[in-house]
């Protein structure tokens, strides 16, 4: 669908985003901008969606059957600042005739850094040799000290094959790590040849024979507690898992009790089950690295999201396609 208006079309964008953004924003459209950040809630949301053209929410926001129910017949287009758009019941902006779009791609290659940042830094324990050097606990270098695991050889089982996944596999080929992932179905044979990767059809197999798990698949409603108490029990005790995809993919408090118990032996996570909180169970362990969901954090990405939130509202209100539109689940 695609249509033109005399008019600006109005934008409300619920959190701060870089100012170079809000610049652009505000050049190209009648935006309202929520430069206090703080998020805004259900109630808020419902009175932005009557009156907007379009609605530019984050994963912060939940954009739910409700809210969409709010919404005006004048808007026409969510357009998420963000890949992921498991925030948004999409199903229900369709049935509206409201086009979701997101920002795929430009935040690939942060975000497979900043996971390659946690395969290396679980098993080498660097956040620990931090604390430990800034307690003033690094009286000399000796033959013992904060002792992790070579990395390089090791077994990595990617969880989800897509364009994230993807980038990680060949960051972690270089460091010499063996790639093997689970996928709804195998990527084409030249992708797999290229990546080095080995297609596991099962993913309890997978889990049970690797070193390092990384969860890169969407959160949707079969990829909730993917990774289970009985998934994690399945991991080997040296088993390390990462996570940079969105917490609700695994068992957050299993996950804690594996960790705690010895069960596995570590985790670098970057997202969680119920944002921003953290089980508490996870707080206290010293082998678990916790990010604020940052790995999409860049300067660079964070504009080039905006660039493609922009390029999708334009898109639309100048005639075209809007090239980020997400279907509707299969
Ligand atoms: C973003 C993310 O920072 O894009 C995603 O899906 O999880 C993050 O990397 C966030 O979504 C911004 O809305």
């Amino acid at each position: 669908m695609s249509m033109k208006i005399n008019r600006k079309p109005n934008i409300i964008v619920t959190r701060r985003l870089p100012d170079a953004v809000h610049g652009r924003l505000l050049d190209l459209f009648d935006a309202k901008l929520n430069v206090s950040d703080a998020p805004m809630s259900q109630a808020e949301l419902k009175i932005a969606v009557q009156s907007a053209d379009v609605l530019v929410p984050t994963v912060t926001d939940r954009i739910d059957a409700d809210i969409i129910a709010a919404a005006g017949t004048e808007l026409k287009l969510i357009a998420n600042f963000g890949a992921g758009t498991d925030h948004i019941d999409i199903a229900a902006a369709h049935a509206k005739n409201i086009i979701v779009t997101n920002t795929p791609g430009v935040l690939t290659e942060d975000t497979a850094d900043f996971a390659m940042a946690l395969i290396l830094a679980v098993p080498r324990r660097l956040v620990a040799a931090d604390r430990l050097t800034r307690a003033g606990e690094f009286k000399g270098w000796t033959p013992t000290g904060i002792l992790g695991h070579r990395v390089r050889g090791k077994k990595l089982g990617i969880v989800g094959m897509g364009r994230i996944g993807q980038a990680i596999a060949r960051r972690a080929s270089a460091f010499g790590l063996k790639v093997h992932y689970h996928n709804r179905a195998p990527v084409s044979p030249p992708i797999e040849d290229a990546l080095h990767a080995t297609y596991w059809p099962d993913l309890d197999s997978m889990m049970a024979n690797m070193d390092i798990i990384s969860i890169n698949c969407p959160s949707t409603p079969e990829t909730y507690h993917l990774i289970s108490a009985e998934r994690l029990a399945a991991m080997p005790a040296h088993g390390v898992i990462i996570n940079t995809s969105r917490g609700e993919i695994i068992d957050e408090a299993a996950l804690a009790a594996a960790l705690a118990s010895g069960q596995i032996a570590g985790a670098g996570l970057d997202v969680y089950e119920n944002e921003p909180d953290i089980h508490p169970g996870l707080l206290g362990l010293p082998n678990v690295i916790l990010a604020p969901h940052i790995a999409s954090a860049t300067h660079e990405s964070r504009l080039e999201m905006g660039e493609k939130v922009m390029i999708n509202i334009r898109a639309l209100y100048d005639g075209h396609r809007c090239p980020d539109r997400v279907l509707p689940p299969e």
